[in-house]
């Protein structure tokens, strides 16, 4: 694998290509083009939501990376003591900013000591985040284009795919003939898998977090020619996750390849369960996505609520 792997690292890197300083990467190629293409995909009045929960039920296991904790910080509040018929209420929630439905910032894996655009990992990251490739930089436009939802459990005709499943280009070639449209230029590409129901369905946190299907790293090449401004996928790390992760050569060669090679975001933890079974029953599998970060300078990532527009 180290020898296809730099291979195609080289094939697909976008250092240089928009600015010196660049730090949005492929979403530069979302332009007004795509936005008008994911607005004209709205024509039935319907919005989903594709997000999950942030909540202390959620499918985090780790210490880490933790489920969310909600406190009230001011309870029954009245604005004006003396005449207590107005009150508020206040919160604060603690969280890891990956806990549940997310953006990975650029910033989030460096390879080799670098960052995307070829920037020194050690000269940008601190214990207060990253000087380059934050999520803020996500966040300004907000990522709204037209996306595309590759139905791959359908594909194969099961509710999930197996842990482990790697999806293929001729996968998602065959994803595109089924849903009778291919990603243009600028396209957010959703990848469903069916994984998130281990947790929303089944609630086996375990099975979530453990072997899962995901994207190839090799794909890389097929999102890179069509251009793709983004992937989000219904599981943990949109690539697919094998038992022995942590002691491979690369580790996560998807991330590698798509945050730090060609500056392409990665949503995960979406969830597309209702919009599939729309798109399974009108036929449409394209849509206009509106999934802003939240603008954390600095931050390696962000929470998102997802809305997809038919
Ligand atoms: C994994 O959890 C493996 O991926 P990410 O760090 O992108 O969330």
């Amino acid at each position: 694998m180290p020898q296809d792997f730099e291979l195609l690292a080289e094939k697909v890197r976008n250092w240089g290509r928009w600015a010196p300083m660049d730090q949005r990467g492929t979403l530069n190629l979302i332009g007004p083009e795509a936005l008008i293409r994911g607005a004209s995909a709205v024509s039935q009045g319907k919005a989903f939501s594709l997000g999950i929960d942030f909540g202390i039920n959620g499918p985090q296991l780790g210490d880490k990376r933790f489920n969310p904790r909600l406190f009230a910080t001011d309870l029954f509040s009245p604005i004006n003591p003396n005449n207590p018929n107005v009150m508020i209420s206040d919160d604060v929630i603690v969280m890891p900013l990956q806990a549940a439905t997310q953006w990975d910032a650029l910033g989030h894996v460096h390879f080799n000591g670098k960052l995307y655009g070829g920037k020194t990992a050690s000269e940008h990251l601190s214990p207060s985040g990253t000087s380059h490739c934050g999520i803020e930089h996500m966040a300004k436009p907000g990522i709204v284009s037209r996306a595309i939802l590759l139905d791959v459990a359908r594909l194969y005709n099961t509710p999930r795919l197996e842990p482990g499943h790697s999806i293929s280009i001729d996968d998602l070639i065959k994803a595109c003939d089924l849903a009778q449209l291919r990603p243009e230029p600028g396209d957010v590409v959703c990848i469903r898998t069916g994984h998130i129901t281990r947790f929303t369905i089944d609630g086996d946190r375990a099975a979530f977090n453990g072997p899962q299907p995901g994207l190839s790293f090799h794909v890389a090449e097929w999102l890179h020619e069509r251009q793709v401004a983004a992937v989000a996928a219904d599981n943990l790390a949109v690539e697919a996750l094998t038992a022995d992760i942590r002691s491979q050569d690369i580790p996560l060669p998807l991330h590698c390849l798509a945050l730090t090679e060609m500056g392409m975001p990665l949503g995960e933890i979406w969830n597309f369960e209702e919009l599939a079974k729309d798109c399974a029953d009108d036929g449409r599998y394209a849509f206009l996505l509106c999934a802003p970060p939240l603008s954390i300078p600095g931050a390696f990532g962000s929470p998102v609520n997802p809305i997809a527009m038919k």
